[in-house]
């Protein structure tokens, strides 16, 4: 009754309010097409020029700071300036085609240790349709929190062309503000909804049918070892025998 009472809620509420999952294509990796069309700065040399070490392109590179191991062409992507609220850095990114989504993955680590302060910590994600000026709709804001790790941000599924990321704030530092890798993930629905459905149902019943097997092996070895257990000689045995020679 509740298995089918499931599949009938998640059949008939509309598909904008219906359960989803987060895809597994990072739909704004630059090997998947998605690119980089506006930024805010990045950070140059002394002679204005980019430090391609330090480029906005290396936010979807695929390409991870880890642990004491950085790619030699790709430190992150720091900012010529120190965001704040009223003035955030920011990156606007182009998926492929319109989707809708429903993830980003941040991952703040760079080439620089965190007790720098530099890498970000408060950001806005928004969302537009419309053209790479906008308009933009806000689908959050989040705090990306000061480790070394890949960080998952979930939202309400939004049709989006492009998504701006406006990092307000850093950790503290007055020199710059840093992320290593930026992604997007799409939002399934319907079809896909059902399948993870039949695959939980199928685990479930998988479950169930191994603990009924043990049940029923447990049972088996009981009743197994009644039968083929000695009974033991009753202890009236030897007093029988006494009433035996009484008898005598
Ligand atoms: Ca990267």
């Amino acid at each position: 009754m509740l298995v089918i009472a499931a599949i009938a809620v998640s059949i008939t509420v509309p598909v904008w309010a219906a359960p989803t999952v987060a895809g597994t294509t990072n739909l704004v990796a630059a090997e998947n097409g998605g690119r980089i069309v506006a930024f805010s700065s990045q950070a140059e040399d002394e002679n204005g020029q980019p430090i391609q070490v330090w480029s906005v392109t290396n936010l979807i590179d695929g390409k991870f700071v880890v642990g004491s191991h950085t790619p030699a062409d790709s430190y992150g992507w720091r900012t010529q300036n120190v965001p704040s609220p009223d003035r955030p850095e920011w990156v606007i990114f182009e998926l492929p085609e319109q989707r809708l989504i429903s993830r980003v993955v941040v991952d703040p680590t760079t080439d620089d240790p965190e007790f720098l302060g530099r890498w970000a910590k408060n950001i806005r994600l928004s969302v537009s349709t419309e053209s790479p000026d906008g308009p933009y709709k806000t689908v959050g804001t989040y705090l990306v929190v000061r480790r070394g790790i890949k960080q998952s941000f979930d939202f309400t599924p939004a049709e989006a062309r492009w998504v701006k990321l406006d990092i307000t704030s850093n950790w503290g530092s007055d020199f710059a503000v840093e992320l290593g890798e930026f992604e997007v993930y799409e939002a399934i629905v319907g079809d896909d909804v059902l399948d993870q459905l039949i695959t939980r149902l199928t685990t479930l019943l998988d479950e169930l049918k191994r603990y009924r097997d043990s049940q029923r092996y447990r049972q088996h070895q009981q009743s197994t070892q009644e039968v083929t257990t000695k009974p033991e000689p009753p202890t009236e045995e030897g007093e029988g025998g006494g009433q035996a020679s009484g008898q005598q």
